[in-house]
């Protein structure tokens, strides 16, 4: 609180300082240059003045970012476009391709990620088709924002086709949030190594900005 009245204050005193120095060089007849460039400063310093008085509206542009799950033989499965960026108050349509056949069903208490969480009406669409959650034994992969709340389930795709999960969602807080995928579909001890541990293949990070 104490911050942000400081830095008001600042920003009050440094437009004054502009509209006065405005006021003595208008007043010696200054050449035209420097008057536009003063007039510069002064629409810049009045937009500052602005934005601490106002709470900007949030920005509702709808966005789309689109994703898809390839196999690799060598490594494993990857998501493509691994990292974005978003506004707050954007309504983002999320659309994610799949070419992966396999399936990576989720165990315990980790099943509650067969749900969808998170989004516009608490579904999602596989290939048109609204869905609140996918059976445990087709998943495959999910794509997981746990500091949006947001959770996606991607079933596996038909061997030699694609399935193509769609979900809209409105971030709300500000930041840098990790997604990760939370279906064991990795190498190694429980199945949580090679792309589940690599990021830009099973983990990738969402921006989200002012
Ligand atoms: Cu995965």
């Amino acid at each position: 609180m104490s911050g942000q009245v400081g830095r008001s204050r600042a920003v009050s005193s440094a437009g004054m300082v502009v509209i006065s120095l405005v006021a003595v060089l208008a007043g010696l007849g200054a050449s035209v240059a420097v008057v536009a460039g003063l007039a510069t400063g002064v629409r810049a310093a009045a937009s500052q003045l602005t934005s601490s008085k106002v709470t900007p509206a949030p920005a509702r542009r709808t966005v789309t970012e689109s994703m898809e799950l390839l196999t690799n033989a060598a490594f494993g499965p990857r998501y493509t476009n691994a990292s974005w960026s978003v506004q707050a108050g954007d309504t983002v349509i999320l659309k994610i391709k799949s070419y992966d056949d396999g399936t990576a069903p989720l165990t315990g208490a980790q099943m509650m990620y067969d749900n969808v969480e998170g989004t516009l009406g608490g579904t999602e669409t596989v290939d048109g088709r609204a869905v609140r959650r996918i059976p445990n034994a087709d998943v495959a992969h999910t794509f997981t924002v746990v500091g949006l709340g947001l959770n996606l389930p991607i079933p596996a795709a038909p061997t030699g086709s694609t399935v193509t999960v769609v979900a809209r969602f409105v971030p709300e807080r500000t930041g840098s949030f990790v997604w990760q995928c939370y279906a064991p579909c990795g190498t190694g001890p429980n199945l949580m190594g090679g792309p589940m541990a690599t990021m830009s293949w099973m983990e990738g990070k969402v921006r989200v900005i002012q």
